[in-house]
């Protein structure tokens, strides 16, 4: 059930509104707006109604805090008010709003309205899963990552961080396929992308599938060493345990390894996260070459 918040100074308006739309929707609300601003950060809720006049922050004030967040700047919001002059109303949607009603209202259009708006939350969020969680693994998808690789890039460059790339590939898939069939392929991904992803620092465990059985494993902060090591131990779970039981349960497993290569760098503006991305490519040639199995940072 979705959780619609209304931030209003009126008591009795919270208490309408609850009225006509708790049987359909988790109903949270605050009576002013700083308390609102808290409360639409820590609770996330698919909707705000937001009253204009209040006591404080007024509604537009209360917007633009919201839109500044980027922890509640997706969260649509409605005007819910008794100011009634265009103007305004025009103002509200320049602002960002996806609706403005009037007090007073009249229940079954705001409940109309109100489901209209969580139903595009809904698929804007189906969509954004699609688009960014890979079915197959649950790992974020190369999209993700393009878009996560370069803002941490940026962050790197500006805090003096270290930023580490891992790419990492399954060896010999081809024959698990050609062996045990596509299906009992795709398994065998699944259960490599859950080992690698435990075997990663709880904190710090950033990986995609960026196609095929390859993978991009970033950490940001970490010094070269360290996530040397970080990589090595992920080569390792994934070659020491073993992986798939043909079938889901028979007793011939399959045991796959993986091979990683990678680079740590402190980032400057002059350095091109292409170039260095292209590094991590050919350590992972290299640890091909050299037998597979292994890290080459
Ligand atoms: P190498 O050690 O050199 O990486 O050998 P490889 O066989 O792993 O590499 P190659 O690139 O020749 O083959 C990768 C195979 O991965 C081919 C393709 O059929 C398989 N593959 C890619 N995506 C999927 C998938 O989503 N599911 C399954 N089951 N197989 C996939
Ligand atoms: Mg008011
Ligand atoms: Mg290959
Ligand atoms: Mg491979
Ligand atoms: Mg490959």
């Amino acid at each position: 059930m979705e959780t619609i918040l209304i931030i209003d100074d009126s008591f009795f308006n919270i208490q309408l509104l609850k009225g006509i739309l708790q049987k359909e929707y988790n109903i949270i609300y605050a009576d002013e707006g700083k308390k609102g601003l808290e409360i639409a950060k820590h609770t996330q809720p698919s909707l705000i109604l937001l009253d204009i006049e209040m006591p404080g922050l007024n509604g537009f004030q209360v917007m633009e805090r919201l839109q500044a967040a980027k922890e509640t700047q997706q969260i649509p919001v409605v005007f819910l008010t008794g100011v009634d002059d265009t103007a305004t109303e025009e103002k509200a949607f320049f602002c960002g709003a996806v609706d403005y009603i009037r007090k007073p209202f009249c229940c079954n259009v705001v409940c109309a309205r109100v489901r209209t708006h969580i139903n595009m939350f809904r698929y804007r969020k189906m969509l954004e899963t699609q688009m960014y969680i890979d079915v197959l693994t649950g790992l974020y998808t190369r999209k993700h990552c393009i878009d996560y690789t370069s803002k941490q890039w940026k962050y790197c460059i500006e805090n003096k961080v270290p930023f580490s790339l891992g790419v990492a590939d399954i060896d010999f898939f081809k024959r698990v396929n050609d062996t045990y069939g596509h299906q009992e392929g795709d398994r065998v991904l699944s259960a490599v992308a859950n080992i690698m992803k435990q075997a990663m620092p709880e904190e710090n465990n950033y990986i995609a599938r960026m196609g095929g059985e390859e993978f991009f494993l970033i950490l940001v902060g970490e010094k070269r060493a360290s996530a040397c090591e970080i990589m090595k131990n992920v080569c390792n779970a994934v070659g020491q345990k073993s992986v798939c039981k043909v079938g889901g349960n028979s007793e011939e497993e399959i045991r796959v390894t993986i091979s990683i290569g990678g680079s740590t760098i402190i980032p400057s503006e002059r350095d091109s996260v292409d170039a260095f991305t292209a590094i991590a490519d050919k350590m992972l040639y290299e640890a091909k070459g050299k037998g597979r199995n292994q890290v080459i940072w």
